[in-house]
């Protein structure tokens, strides 16, 4: 299978995330993408190729203009203020506060983010659109005829809604490829979201629409991040009402419960008939993961794979969490050898 993969994520490194009350190392960190492409050169999983440049155009197809901007121009703002640290938010428009968009940068900060787990650092900018780049040349590659193709996303972006960031993502690189699948032709387009974490970004994007069916199966957010989306009781609305399916489960679920919700996602995908498949493929679900709660074990990711590989659709792997840094590799790459196996 063809990796795209490109240096600049870098370019993005926060030192801080908030944590159990505590400002702790973060965990989405360069090394993370590094041992995914360390591992997909070991087992020579095929190519790997660089992204190509696709501008502000398909972002802002997805994404609310002044939130784009916001963050073009965040860090100059930031150093403009005397400030040469990593940017965190710290207050946000919470019920029956103004949604407005103030003049300071602390106020924009918290009208474009939900979380304090997005550091903005001098080189976040070229690191999240070199990622989109990633996920828009897989795209690229995949209607090319491709069977699979993997996108080396970093920083994540599933997180992301079309104006706010948060859960360490900036760009929904997912939700982009696939808004550029419809506009170059493509019908309808299936997600799979199979992070640890409810992909409450790439569902709020579609959420009243029927052109991409979205599934996500996750921490149930009773008791897991991002809380406040991702129940089951979330079907879609308008023209998207049956679009959209979540699988929450609960903490400690092994891939015995997990699979029985894959074959289930998988069951609606495959009635769906999508002209292609979007995995946001986080392998945050391990058992070893320092921040999830779910019990998968590395084999059980060749599994996964083989599951998603037997819906005979093009599929797009886009890079999401994963934070065993020691294992991501190895369990990420399972996936991908799965669905070629
Ligand atoms: C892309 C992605 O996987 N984002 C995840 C963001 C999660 N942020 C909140 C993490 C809360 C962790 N709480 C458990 C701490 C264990 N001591
Ligand atoms: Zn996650």
């Amino acid at each position: 299978m063809l990796t795209i993969y490109s240096d600049d994520h870098h370019l993005h490194h926060g030192k801080y995330e908030l944590i159990d009350g505590q400002l702790t190392p973060c965990f989405e960190k360069p090394s993370r993408a590094d041992m995914v492409l360390a591992r997909a050169q070991k087992v020579k999983l095929g190519e790997v190729a660089a992204p190509r440049e696709f501008g502000l155009a398909p972002i802002l197809r997805v994404h609310d203009e002044g939130f784009v901007h916001f963050l073009k121009d965040a860090w100059t703002e930031w150093q403009a203020m005397g400030r040469d640290y990593d940017m965190l938010p710290f207050t946000w428009p919470n019920r029956r506060l103004r949604q407005t968009i103030p003049d300071c940068i602390d106020g924009k900060f918290g009208y474009y983010s939900f979380d304090a787990g997005v550091p903005i650092t001098a080189g976040t900018w070229q690191a999240v659109s070199s990622s989109v780049n990633v996920a828009l040349t897989g795209q690229a590659e995949l209607a090319k005829g491709a069977r699979g193709v993997f996108s080396l996303c970093r920083p994540p972006g599933h997180h992301a809604a079309a104006d706010y960031m948060g859960g360490y993502c900036y760009f929904n690189n997912a939700a982009i490829a696939a808004q550029a699948m419809l506009d170059q032709g493509a019908s309808r387009v299936a997600i799979l979201d199979v992070d640890y974490h409810h992909g409450n970004g790439t569902q709020d994007i579609f959420y009243d629409r029927a052109d991409v069916l979205f599934t996500s199966i996750h921490g149930d957010p009773r008791f897991e991040y991002p809380f406040f989306l991702g129940y089951a009781d979330e079907k879609g609305e308008g023209v998207g009402r049956g679009f959209n399916f979540n699988y929450p489960l609960a903490a400690g679920s092994d891939w015995s419960a997990w699979s029985l919700a894959l074959a289930a996602a998988c069951r609606q995908i495959a009635a769906y008939a999508p002209d292609a498949l979007i995995v946001s493929l986080g392998v945050d679900t391990f058992k070893e993961d320092p921040i999830s709660q779910f019990k998968l074990d590395s084999p059980d990711y060749l599994r996964m794979g083989e599951v998603i590989g037997a819906l005979g659709l093009q599929t797009l792997f886009v890079m999401e969490g994963g934070y065993a840094v020691e294992e991501i590799g190895i369990n990420a790459i399972n996936v991908l050898q799965g669905f070629d196996s």
